[in-house]
């Protein structure tokens, strides 16, 4: 997401993050580079003139040239002046406290609605919503397939009735919602290349007919500012209440989307990154401008952590990590967790100062879990939960290369990883600074603490 502009703006940022003192003229050449870099990722003029005047007003202030760690504070103000210009905060969501919530999504063709609406149904499914979708792009054919799709993957309803008038198709399909107690409706509307009056005008009527809580806007992020623009006049003529960007890992641009705030006043709401159902994510612009400055964005993968992993789990690994009872079955559970969050590139994105790394092994490394995972299940019941077998015998090891297609070198270093594991953790255990008994593990604090309050169940603590 945002990977260009983000080495971009890093690169020009170290220009003063490093210096003890700064000048204006420090200031001036790290501006110039900024104002390049968000020209380069396609950002509005207008939000670029803005954006720059605002920092440098900030950043040539006495105090902060003459404060302590400059460099700091002005990654500071370009931190919070980026968030300003993505909106501020997260709007969430508006739902009817009673009775049928109905959103719909609205848009150019192929700018993601029919994907988005899979993937928002599934979060708000999680959330225990329950969700239907209706089917009122009536144009192709396809549409109405690709959202049946959508709906048997998710396992949420798809009302459909075919190519009829997609009017009625809205009409019948909420009063189905209200009869089967549905409480959440998302309408898949048609789009065209081009705004066309016709198209416009079925939306309206479908607006007026549904009184949707949400219309969301979807916008391609790889389209650039021309389509964001046409993609406005959307939202001109219909009122939308948020936009969904979609398509952020398609990359080189996606500077569009983030002067879309700016330039129509409308929340961005929920960011897409892929083609897969789980690449939606709830859209908080500081914690965006964090990770596009490489500062991290702790926050959201914490949370992410606690929906898809239980603390019981967490704790239990770190306990046989600790006590060298980490085995083979361990290890492949882990991996099952970091499958759910989607991907190890994906999880370092979220890590201060790992961009770079992250550009340097993404794919590998995602492979390399898989080849991971082969060898573990090339291994025996009995040779998964006592790692020594493997360590004392030679055929053994030769047995599981062969079954998983590699070579014994590759079980050694499977091995010698596993040991890397364990190690790591019991150092990480000693020099925390929760830990005033090196001895004595934190773990086994935590969970009297856990046991005692009884609080805080499916969460881990950090
Ligand atoms: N790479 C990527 N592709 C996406 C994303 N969202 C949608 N797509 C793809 O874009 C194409 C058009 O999406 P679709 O939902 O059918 O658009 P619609 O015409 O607005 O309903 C499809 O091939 C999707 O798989 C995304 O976030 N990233
Ligand atoms: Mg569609």
């Amino acid at each position: 997401m945002f990977e260009n502009l983000s080495s971009r703006l890093q690169m020009a940022l170290r220009r003063v993050t490093g210096k003890g003192q700064l000048t204006e003229k420090d200031i001036d050449e790290m501006m110039r580079e900024v104002r390049l870099s968000l020209l380069e990722a396609d950002v509005n003029l207008k939000v670029i003139r803005t954006f720059i005047a605002n920092v440098k007003e900030k950043a040539l202030g006495e105090k902060i040239l003459k404060g302590l760690n400059p460099g700091q504070q002005v990654l500071k103000i370009v931190s919070e002046e980026l968030t300003k210009v993505m909106g501020e905060e997260n709007v969430p969501l508006k739902f009817k406290t009673a009775g049928v919530t109905v959103f719909m999504t609205v848009g150019l063709q192929g700018s993601g609605k029919t994907t988005a609406i899979g993937k928002l149904g599934r979060l708000l499914k999680k959330e225990g919503k329950k969700v239907m979708f209706i089917a009122a792009d009536v144009y192709r054919p396809a549409a109405i397939d690709q959202l049946k799709t959508l709906g048997s993957q998710t396992d949420i309803f798809v009302y459909e009735e075919g190519i009829k008038k997609a009017l009625s198709i809205v009409k019948n399909g909420l009063n189905y919602a209200k009869e089967n107690n549905y409480n959440l409706v998302i309408i898949d509307t048609a789009g065209r290349l081009e705004i066309d009056a016709e198209m416009m005008q079925e939306l309206k009527d479908i607006k007026e007919l549904a009184a949707p809580d949400e219309i969301l806007l979807t916008v391609d992020a790889m389209m650039g500012q021309q389509a964001a623009n046409v993609g406005l006049s959307f939202h001109e003529q219909l009122g939308c209440t948020g936009v969904i960007v979609t398509k952020l890992d398609g990359d080189t641009r996606g500077g569009a989307a983030l002067s879309i705030r700016q330039i129509s006043n409308l929340p961005i709401k929920y960011v897409s990154s892929g083609e897969k159902l789980d690449s939606l994510e709830v859209f908080h612009p500081e914690r965006m401008a964090k990770r596009i400055l490489g500062m991290g964005d702790m926050m959201t993968l914490i949370e992410e952590a606690t929906a898809n992993i239980s603390e019981d789990d967490a704790l239990n690994l770190m306990e046989k990590m600790l006590s060298g009872k980490y085995d083979y079955n361990d290890l492949l559970k882990q991996f099952k967790m970091i499958k759910r969050m989607g991907s190890l590139s994906r999880i370092l994105g979220f890590l201060p100062g790992m961009k770079n790394l992250k550009q340097q092994i993404s794919n590998v490394d995602d492979k390399e879990l898989f080849r991971i995972e082969a060898l573990v299940k090339s291994m025996t019941k009995e040779e998964r939960s006592n790692p020594q077998l493997i360590e004392k015998q030679y055929k053994r090891r030769r047995r599981i290369a062969d079954g998983a297609g590699m070579t014994v070198n590759d079980v050694n270093k499977l091995i010698e990883s596993r040991r890397q594991q364990i190690k790591m953790a019991q150092q990480m255990q000693n020099i925390s600074p929760n830990s005033p008994n090196p001895q004595m593990p934190n773990i086994a604090r935590t969970q009297k603490v856990k046991k005692g309050k009884g609080k805080g169940k499916g969460r881990f603590r950090y």
